[in-house]
């Protein structure tokens, strides 16, 4: 039977180099491999984004996106989240057997209270991890790509569905699982090394709430400002550079083909004539690189945007088949608990 694969993208802001390199190109990949399923995690993006056009235009866009990056109705299943109420039951049930503890470890949250300075974080952001869960869980998935900084969450996800199927089904033995069934099947993770972290202009991890992206479709000047503003170190223009924890040189490895890259690889370590070699010369190949290797993309996001009807009928379709796979899931649920 074919691998079931499923993972999901944040309306949370403006999709970027991030995104695509670390999960959405994957994505794409992907959905000739499988039975593919990928939603917009709009329920997530209500720990951060408090206006409701503003959500309901994010929701939008981050469709927008995936369609205009590859992703193909008639191969993979796109839906909303919220489109499928079921999520909120598993969300609860599962919290029954999740331990506090772990929550309290997960980096994500860690991270992100701290590079916000957020002071008393809600509830949402706390219990994301378990919504995660709950999302993976729901449809029965095989395979789950996420970039490395997801990884967590998804070992939490294995984790608890055990102890569910431990708690619930007599026999369940996680050392074999095929001999008595638990109510719910262990994905496996699936993370890109090359591409596990991409880094942000500033170094860190590119992240939409750092503010430090290269976005995938906001207006070209904005991302060349973007792409000028990346982080350098002061090493003289005629002089060879660093390689390590140098986010530029990160990023053109990632944006420009194979052999633009061994030319630029070569002026990067070498040093030479300070007008071809200087960091400003390398910022204008990226910028020319994402140029070429978004164009298509952008255009048809352009399109796309023009025509809500369409991708509100590519949504509720995916919904649709996105329910279908989550009944039997959650009937076996309500069985082993006794609602
Ligand atoms: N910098 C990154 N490197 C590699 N992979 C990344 N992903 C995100 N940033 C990077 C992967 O993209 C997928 C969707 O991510 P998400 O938007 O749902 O959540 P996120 O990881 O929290 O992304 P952001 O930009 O950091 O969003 P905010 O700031 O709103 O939390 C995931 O597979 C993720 O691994």
């Amino acid at each position: 039977m074919a691998q079931r694969i499923l993972s999901g993208v944040q309306s949370s802001g403006r999709l970027h180099l991030g995104n695509y390199y670390g999960a959405i190109r994957e994505f794409v990949r992907l959905q000739d491999e499988g039975e593919a399923l990928y939603f917009i995690a709009n329920y997530h993006a209500l720990t951060s984004v408090r206006d409701a056009a503003l959500a309901r235009r994010l929701t939008f866009e981050t469709a927008v996106a995936f369609l205009a990056l590859g992703l193909d109705p008639a191969r993979a299943t796109l839906f909303r989240q919220s489109d499928v109420p079921e999520i909120g039951e598993l969300y609860w049930v599962l919290g029954t057997v999740v331990p506090l503890s772990n929550l309290h470890r997960a980096h994500s949250f860690k991270d992100k209270v701290n590079n916000k300075g957020i002071e008393d974080p809600e509830f949402g952001l706390f219990a994301y991890p378990v919504l995660m869960a709950a999302d993976i869980l729901l449809y029965d998935s095989d395979v789950v790509p996420v970039g490395r900084d997801q990884r967590q969450h998804l070992e939490f996800a294995r984790d608890w569905a055990t102890k569910f199927n431990m708690r619930y089904v007599p026999g369940y033995d996680p050392q074999e699982p095929e001999r008595v069934p638990g109510v719910f099947k262990l994905p496996s993770v699936r993370t890109r090394d090359e591409t596990a972290v991409v880094p942000g202009r500033d170094g860190q991890k590119m992240s939409k709430s750092y503010g430090n992206t290269v976005d995938l479709f906001a207006p070209e000047r904005e991302v060349e400002k973007q792409i000028k503003s990346v982080k350098t170190d002061s090493t003289p223009p005629d002089q060879p550079k660093p390689t390590e924890n140098q986010p530029l040189y990160q990023l053109l490895k990632l944006v420009l083909p194979e052999p633009a890259f061994a030319d630029a690889d070569r002026a990067w370590r070498t040093g030479g004539d300070p007008k071809t070699n200087g960091y400003g010369y390398f910022k204008g190949l990226l910028f020319e690189g994402y140029r070429q290797a978004f164009g298509t993309a952008r255009a048809r996001y352009d399109e796309l945007l023009q025509d809500p009807a369409e991708v509100e009928r590519t949504l509720a379709s995916g919904a649709q088949r996105a329910r279908a796979f989550a009944a039997p899931v959650i009937r076996r649920v309500r069985d082993a608990v006794g609602l």
